[in-house]
């Protein structure tokens, strides 16, 4: 009888004794990380069982502080919304919306009734957003790292600031952000598609596509080959690195047998970064050149000849079909 192998999709070490408190380089911020870390069995099955010691300093503490009131303007705001009821509240909760301020006001500052929250939720927002940021350095900089993660988390940052900050600017209008709230934004989404022309004419909405779905694709590639050859000690990587022979090599044959490539256990890595990395950056362009420089995308697109002119030029009548027989009716 065939063995049935045993396969788990949760991590199956966990690893759970004196805590480890980390690495003290220059011994400055060991005091300031918090001093009772702790063993969590359901944080072991996703990652590592132990929490903490975490460190706060004053980026993150100005994060949490500007980014809870940032979340608190926008939830009382909600609330106000539906005359302060909390079963309303929830029932309507993903409808509900925090508007930027009417065209009408331009870049000025609103009354605090008509966007003038918004504003000042968003600058609490984006204060928020840059301390984590900045958090993101510092912390790198203090373990002596690289600092590719600032880095990655910076393109993201693009594309929440043309999308909040640098477009509406361009476009002279605060009332060109987005709106908060779960269905407003997506509402906010596709009405933005339509205004333009239709977004999928955007090559740049196309490129961050191409690298959001790359990640996805690279990201499942990457899962799934280092899963495979775990049985091997392919997850402890730099050891893989050092000692040639089994986990690694195995898994790079693999590859080159099935498409005849193979990434490296450094390039991997560095392919994941950029895919990453470049879904925002171009997404961030897209967004920035509609409504500033191009006004509608599918016309944009029939002058550079790649959407049908429904003149004869491109389209079914260039093959030689009628419109009925495009549609699939009789002659
Ligand atoms: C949004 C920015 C970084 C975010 C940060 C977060 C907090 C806290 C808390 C409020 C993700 C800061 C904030 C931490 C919040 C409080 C309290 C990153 C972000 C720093 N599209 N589309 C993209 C697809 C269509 C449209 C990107 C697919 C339609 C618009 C991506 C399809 C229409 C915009 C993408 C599709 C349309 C986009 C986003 C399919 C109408 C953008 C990349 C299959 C629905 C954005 C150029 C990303 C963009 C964007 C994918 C269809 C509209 C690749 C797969 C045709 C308006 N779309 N889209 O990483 O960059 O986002 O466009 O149909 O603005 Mg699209």
């Amino acid at each position: 009888m065939p063995m049935i192998e045993y396969q788990n999709i949760f991590t199956q070490v966990q690893v759970q004794g004196t805590p480890e408190m980390g690495m003290n380089d220059n011994g400055r911020m060991m005091e300031e990380r918090t001093k009772n870390p702790f063993f969590s069995t359901l944080a072991g099955f996703l990652g590592n069982a132990q929490i903490g010691p975490i460190y706060l300093g004053w980026t993150g503490l100005v994060s949490l502080f500007t980014g809870i009131l940032a979340l608190n303007i926008i939830g009382l705001n909600m609330l106000a919304q539906v005359d302060w009821s909390i079963p309303e509240f929830i029932r309507q909760g993903f409808w509900l919306a925090l508007e930027p301020p009417s065209p009408e006001y331009g870049l000025t500052i609103p009354p605090l009734y008509d966007g003038g929250w918004y504003i000042i939720a968003s600058f609490f927002l984006l204060i928020s957003v840059m301390s984590w940021w900045a958090r993101s350095w510092l912390l790198a900089k203090e373990q002596k790292m690289g600092k590719h993660v600032f880095w990655a988390f910076g393109s993201a940052i693009w594309l929440f600031l043309v999308l909040g900050l640098f477009r509406p600017i361009l476009m002279g209008s605060w009332s060109e952000a987005v709106p908060y709230g779960i269905f407003p934004h997506l509402d906010w989404t596709t009405a933005f598609s339509i205004r333009y022309g239709n977004l999928y004419y955007n090559p740049f909405h196309c490129l961050s596509i191409v690298f959001l779905y790359g990640s996805v694709l690279l990201f499942a590639m990457h899962g799934g080959t280092i899963l495979a050859v775990t049985r091997y000690g392919g997850d402890r990587e730099l050891e893989q690195i050092v000692d040639r022979g089994t986990a690694t090599e195995r898994a790079a044959l693999f590859w080159r047998w099935t498409m005849g490539f193979n990434a490296t256990m450094e390039g991997i890595h560095r392919w994941a970064w950029w895919f990453a990395v470049l879904t925002p950056i171009t997404g961030g362009i897209g967004i920035l050149l509609t409504g500033t420089v191009v006004d509608n995308w599918f016309i944009w697109a029939q002058e550079h000849h790649f959407a049908p002119a429904y003149d004869g030029s491109y389209g079914y009548e260039a093959y030689g079909q009628t419109y009925q027989s495009f549609i699939g009716g009789g002659e």
